[in-house]
């Protein structure tokens, strides 16, 4: 007795009931059918044979599996569903479900995922796997609650930003951000690759950029650059996650990289001094001389000859030293640009001080009134407010890397709010969708990055993908205590904000 007592208090309970499951983003609906589902050395990842991208998708549930439980998970094509282990479908009878919509069926023997789409089948995947813990312990039985997950987001835009200029990040630790993100089904990484403090992307006819440019960063350490190669590298290893990425070269201010590696970029034809400090505004293309143009369309061609995703960003922020007219002319003259290489234009709200072409999308980080006139101006908006979403603001006045100047954000603070109802003439139907942007001014590595990002980022996550009527942070902040163990199995750096009940 006393031993099968002993038995009972150290093998954990299996999960039987789905709807005690912390998932984050919070999915549409869950329901629980009191029975689990074993993983076993056998247990194989099946997917429909044809669908496209559905082999990839299953290669990588399989492999997240094997990390997990150290069984050697395989994955077989199928043209229907087995009577046991997992099995992944594209089908398009449930039209509630879009483009990346999902329905997950956990039985007794077999997990089914149902989607539109094979990115659907991967946000499936995703939920699937926060039943699970990010690494089994030595010997623990793997089982998941069955029931069923029926999930699609409130917005098709779902980001982060990094910025790579003011501080350089590599490949990996860009590959690593994008697995993080695809934790919590976000579908956006942008890249801002160039600022007054470096120019990080390779171009192959204005090879100065990176020479030059790309020597330094903010605070005079060696900075750094991707290579052509090394930037198809990201986008594919994005690709892979259903991540999208935009590239951004923020113009016509934040330029001064560029503006020492060219001397002819500058009104004066004299090369600026390269700059490690962190004041903004102060630097210009020439925007009357044809050789800016010039330049812009080169820049423009090498990287969306790169770029898959529909997107190229502009930047268009703080050019307080170029004049009014000048700025206007040169973001119409950017845009075209851009449309003439196939793709849809986003900037900072101050673009709307130009004439949007179609299809642009205005990034809200600040004004309202810009936000407001490119809507009239029949542009959608990408909602990233610094008050509530920049991930280099502070938690609070203790935080010791960061910056406040649009106030201190604590994770409730970054939760609480909707994109739909936060400017006045801004709805759901003008809003492409969410993006938390990482500023690295004071951020210096991978550690500090984390700190700053999590747990505040899978906050963003839920408010892009879940709908406002099931978003709660009385509820949230317990489901985001659950993850703090899955943060520091995946070695996150996160900060242990005092609001949320982290367990032991
Ligand atoms: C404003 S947000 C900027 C950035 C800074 C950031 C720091 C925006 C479009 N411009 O250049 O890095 O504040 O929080």
């Amino acid at each position: 007795m006393a031993a099968l007592l002993f038995l009972a208090a150290c093998t954990p309970k299996a999960p039987t009931d789905l709807t005690q499951t912390g998932f984050i983003p919070q999915p549409a609906s869950v329901t629980a059918t009191g029975d689990a589902f074993k993983v076993f050395a056998t247990t194989a990842v099946y997917y429909q044979s044809g669908a496209e991208g559905l082999q990839h998708t299953a290669a990588y549930l399989a492999g997240q599996l094997i990390g997990i439980s150290g069984l050697t998970i395989s994955t077989e094509a199928a043209d229907k569903a087995p009577s046991r282990g997992i099995y992944l479908e594209v089908s398009d009878d449930d039209a509630e479900l879009g483009s990346e919509g999902y329905e997950l069926n956990i039985g007794k023997r077999l997990v089914t995922i149902k989607a539109g789409s094979a990115a659907g089948c991967f946000y499936g995947g995703q939920t699937l796997l926060q039943t699970l813990p990010v690494k089994a312990a030595e010997g623990e039985e793997l089982t998941i609650a069955t029931g069923t997950v029926h999930d699609f987001p409130e917005y098709v835009y779902r980001g982060f930003m990094l910025d790579v200029a003011r501080h350089f990040f590599g490949v990996e630790d860009v590959k690593r951000v994008i697995d993080l993100l695809a934790v919590y089904k976000m579908n956006a990484l942008h890249l801002h690759l160039t600022d007054d403090q470096g120019w990080r992307i390779e171009i192959k006819s204005w090879p100065m950029l990176t020479e030059i440019g790309g020597s330094t960063e903010v605070g005079g350490g060696e900075g750094g650059f991707y290579t052509q190669e090394q930037y198809v590298e990201i986008v594919k290893y994005a690709q892979e996650r259903h991540i999208t990425i935009i590239p951004e070269i923020d113009m016509p201010g934040h330029t001064n990289a560029a503006l020492a590696s060219y001397a002819e970029l500058n009104c004066d034809g004299k090369a600026r001094e390269l700059y490690t400090g962190t004041d903004v505004g102060f630097s210009t293309l020439c925007t009357d001389k044809e050789i800016t143009y010039q330049f812009v369309d080169d820049v423009v061609k090498e990287i969306t000859a790169l770029t898959p995703g529909p997107w190229f960003h502009i930047g268009g922020d703080e050019s307080h030293v170029t004049a009014h007219d000048d700025y206007v002319y040169f973001i119409d003259r950017a845009q075209d640009i851009v449309v003439k290489y196939g793709k849809k234009v986003i900037g900072w709200d101050e673009i709307a001080n130009a004439t949007p072409v179609e299809g642009t999308t205005v990034q809200f980080w600040a004004d309202v009134e810009n936000t407001t006139m490119g809507v009239e101006k029949g542009a959608s908006v990408l909602i990233s407010p610094a008050a509530r979403a920049y991930l280099d603001m502070q938690y609070d006045s203790t935080t010791y890397l960061g910056l406040h100047w649009a106030g201190y954000i604590e994770v409730d603070h970054g939760y609480t709010w909707d994109p739909a109802t936060l400017v006045e003439g801004v709805t759901k139907e003008n809003i492409l969708g969410v993006e938390a942007p990482l500023w690295t001014e004071t951020i210096t590595s991978m550690d500090e990055l984390e700190y700053m990002v999590f747990p505040r980022l899978p906050g963003y996550a839920e408010i892009g993908w879940t709908t406002p009527a099931l978003r709660n942070w009385e509820t949230y902040k317990l489901r985001l205590a659950d993850h703090g163990k899955r943060f520091e199995d995946l070695d996150i750096d996160f900060y242990r904000s005092p609001l949320v009940p982290w367990s032991e």
